[in-house]
């Protein structure tokens, strides 16, 4: 608690308006905080009191452990408790000096100038400029998009949504960045938009003759707002506490009514994890709440996208126990890794986000798969970190368009299952516990097969595109008509499966 007095000085410091200096201010400035890492073996309730009681500053988390930023007595805590955590490297916490300090890292053009330019993706963006480029895409595009707000946020700032295609079929929604700092994720929205609104992409082409878009590029428009202009660390919303005028903002991650209030969650306004005090008290989670209940009937895969370490999480977030539809999740996690290591040979960590990474509590996923019943409703975590020499949540940005390209061929591995089981009905048998996924052979690893920087999706060619086009026709009659039966058959079975005792651990953590 001391610590976050002290926290909000070294943030608060002087600082007025988004600057090269004012990030330099911000993140250059630990104090004598610590910054650890923590194998997530060692995050038991009690260490997750302590790191709650503190305050603890949550850094992310790869490779099976969690990064936070300590302040000297809650370090001192955990000496106490006798829990193993190791510093992380000089060359990690350097890693995220020397980013935010380098030339264009965040375009400072203005928004209309930072939108149009062909460097959007070079550079890290703020709101408005995103927004902007959302809306150019739809003045662009006004016959095939609409450009709508979906809500305001508590300081009342536009929460806005990009629809892309026939909205008559089955919907596919993607959002960005509920987390402030992750400032990779809403380059991977605007990216994804653009992608998919290239006519001259034969993958896209297919996409939308199967399936409807719709984008949120910022879902947490506050924090994004305040993590550029005051503290690049922010995480949460910017509503405040009334128990504590210190320590505003909650996790709008754990604010859903799934689970609310359980483990992986914080009851202190202080903690980067604090929930809130009741399920969708934060207007920006509440309006994706009301869209996508509102919706239920025709969403048939979510993203909440995130940042970072190379994850694509399925649910459960906030039980260990798998799910009804487990094996349905396991296939598209399997097309979405196998994407992904051919894609650059690195291998991505899929499964159930509780036993991939953590239990948390009060997450999209868990209301979304649960509640409203999608259930092909997942969580990508996209690069950063210290893994391939990166670090943080703004790793450097020569990896937008990288992480860009990588995340929207896991989108296509992850929507060519979804449209096999949800608009064609087939779905896979069950696997029987305890599951064994066989390893990939590293000979089956493409060794040429990272995508060029700037490059897009592979076109087809001209006769597959041939070929594609005609099954498209047959298949966009069938897809609606099949989803809509399809739908009605499982409405209503979306409920939890607890098979006690069977820790099916089925994420390729493969290292
Ligand atoms: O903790 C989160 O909200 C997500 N990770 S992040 O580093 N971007 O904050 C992961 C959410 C996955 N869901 C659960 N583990 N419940
Ligand atoms: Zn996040």
């Amino acid at each position: 608690m001391l610590k976050l007095a002290a926290l909000g000085l070294i943030y608060g410091a002087g600082v007025n308006a988004f600057s090269a200096e004012v990030r330099q201010n911000v993140r250059s400035n630990f104090g004598q905080d610590r910054m650890i890492s923590l194998p997530k073996s060692e995050v038991t309730d009690t260490v997750y009191e302590i790191l709650s009681d503190f305050g603890a500053d949550d850094l992310g988390h790869q490779n099976g452990a969690l990064h936070f930023r300590l302040s000297p007595s809650a370090v001192a805590q955990l000496d106490d408790e006798g829990v193993a955590f190791s510093d992380l490297t000089e060359e990690f916490i350097s890693n995220m000096e020397i980013n935010l300090n380098s030339e264009n890292f965040v375009c400072t053009d203005g928004a209309e100038s930072c939108a149009s330019s062909n460097d959007f993706h070079s550079s890290y963006q703020e709101f408005d400029a995103v927004h902007a480029r959302m809306e150019a895409l739809h003045n662009a595009n006004p016959s095939t998009t609409s450009w709508v707000t979906l809500g305001q946020s508590f300081e009342g700032r536009d929460q806005k949504q990009l629809f892309i295609g026939d909205q008559s079929l089955p919907l596919v929604y993607y959002w960005c960045a509920i987390h402030a700092r992750e400032w990779i994720t809403p380059m991977f929205c605007t990216y994804m938009a653009e992608t998919l609104l290239d006519s001259n992409n034969a993958v896209s082409r297919d996409l939308l003759s199967k399936f409807s878009f719709v984008i949120t590029p910022v879902a947490n428009p506050d924090g994004y707002v305040y993590s550029f202009e005051r503290d690049n660390a922010w995480r949460k919303t910017r509503q405040p506490n009334p128990t504590n005028s210190r320590c505003p903002g909650t996790d709008p991650n754990r604010n859903w009514g799934r689970g609310w209030g359980g483990q992986g969650s914080s009851s202190n306004t202080c903690s980067d994890t604090f929930r809130g005090y009741a399920p969708f008290d934060q207007p920006c989670v509440a309006n994706l709440k009301n869209f996508i209940d509102a919706n239920a009937n025709r969403l048939v895969h979510i993203n909440d996208v995130h940042s970072y370490g190379e994850y694509w999480l399925a649910p459960f977030g906030y039980t260990t126990s798998p799910p009804a539809d487990k094996a349905r999740h396991d296939e598209v996690n399997r097309a979405v890794y196998d994407a992904l290591l051919a894609n650059s040979g690195v291998r991505w960590k899929v499964g159930p986000a509780a036993t991939t990474i953590y239990v948390a509590s009060g997450g999209s996923l868990d209301y979304i798969y649960e509640d409203v019943g999608v259930t092909h409703t997942y969580v990508y975590e996209a690069r950063g970190g210290g893994r391939s020499g990166l670090a943080g949540f703004q790793p450097p940005t020569e990896n937008i368009m990288p992480s860009n390209v990588e995340m929207f061929l896991g989108l296509v591995a992850a929507l060519e299952v979804v449209e096999k089981q949800e608009l064609r009905g087939i779905v896979p048998e069950p696997i029987a516990a305890p599951e064994t996924v066989p390893e990939p052979e590293e000979e089956n690893v493409p060794e040429e097969t990272a995508e060029e920087e700037g490059s897009s999706v592979t076109d087809m060619s001209p006769l597959v595109g041939a070929i594609v086009f005609l099954g498209m026709v047959v298949a966009a009659m069938g897809a609606v008509l099949g989803f809509v039966v399809f739908k009605l058959q499982t409405q209503q079975k979306k409920k939890t499966v607890a098979v006690k005792g069977s820790e099916q651990m089925t994420h390729y953590e493969l290292q």
